[in-house]
């Protein structure tokens, strides 16, 4: 059985939205970050980078990052595309959320990461700021005329739908970007969608 290692909130709702969508029996673990749970050293020896998601295969070998367990889930339970444009298109989308959002994100909340001067924390997180709403805005642009980030329903959209709540945290006015309300409204509709927001206490 897969076993999901997760912060709520966190970008490991992706996988965690997936698992439950599959209809698979899995297990969650909550990674505690108030108590540095992601640091311990129980948990490193299951992602040594100290972060969430991390997933435990079938083997019981973990797996850590998006961009493997997303495509790996989506591949298992029928959410990725068997075309190999339409593929390589998926596979764009998720690295673009988890090499340039995802980083623009972490500029504003975990300064820490990129200078050890603390003078210098409200430059890299004003940058952040700037750059992860022209990302919202891009992302609201491309969600144009569409239902979902890629052509058809797949692994990129409960990924996408993480940084809806991360805009909203952020202060940004997300009821502007329309393209991306309506997809946040769609995936709202999705009863795996509610229920792991209602699991993680996550309100929208
Ligand atoms: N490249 C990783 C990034 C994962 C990541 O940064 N996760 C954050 C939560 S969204 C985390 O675990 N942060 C804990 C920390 O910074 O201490 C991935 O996409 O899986």
């Amino acid at each position: 059985m897969l076993t999901l290692y997760f912060s709520p909130g966190a970008c490991s709702m992706a996988a965690h939205v997936v698992l439950q969508e599959s209809g698979e029996e899995y297990k969650s673990q909550r990674v505690n970050f108030a108590d540095a749970e992601q640091h311990s050293e129980a948990y490193l020896k299951i992602n040594p980078q100290g972060r969430v998601p991390a997933l435990i295969l079938d083997d019981g070998e973990p797996l850590a990052e998006n961009t493997a367990i997303l495509p790996y889930l989506g591949k298992r339970f029928g959410l990725w595309p068997t075309d190999p444009i339409t593929e390589a298109r998926v596979l764009s989308l998720i690295g673009f959320l988890a090499t340039n959002v995802h980083p623009s994100v972490a500029h504003m909340w975990r300064p820490g990461r990129y200078a050890a001067d603390p003078n210098v924390h409200p430059q890299i997180q004003e940058r952040g700021r700037e750059t992860f709403d022209g990302y919202l805005q891009q992302i609201d642009r491309k969600l144009a005329g569409r239902n979902w980030f890629s052509d058809q329903y797949s692994v990129a959209d409960p990924y996408l739908f993480v940084f809806y709540p991360w805009g909203l945290r952020r202060g940004y006015p997300m009821q502007e970007l329309k393209n991306f309300t309506a997809f946040k409204d769609r995936m709202l509709d999705r009863p795996a969608v509610q229920h792991i927001l209602a699991k993680e206490k996550i309100t929208l």
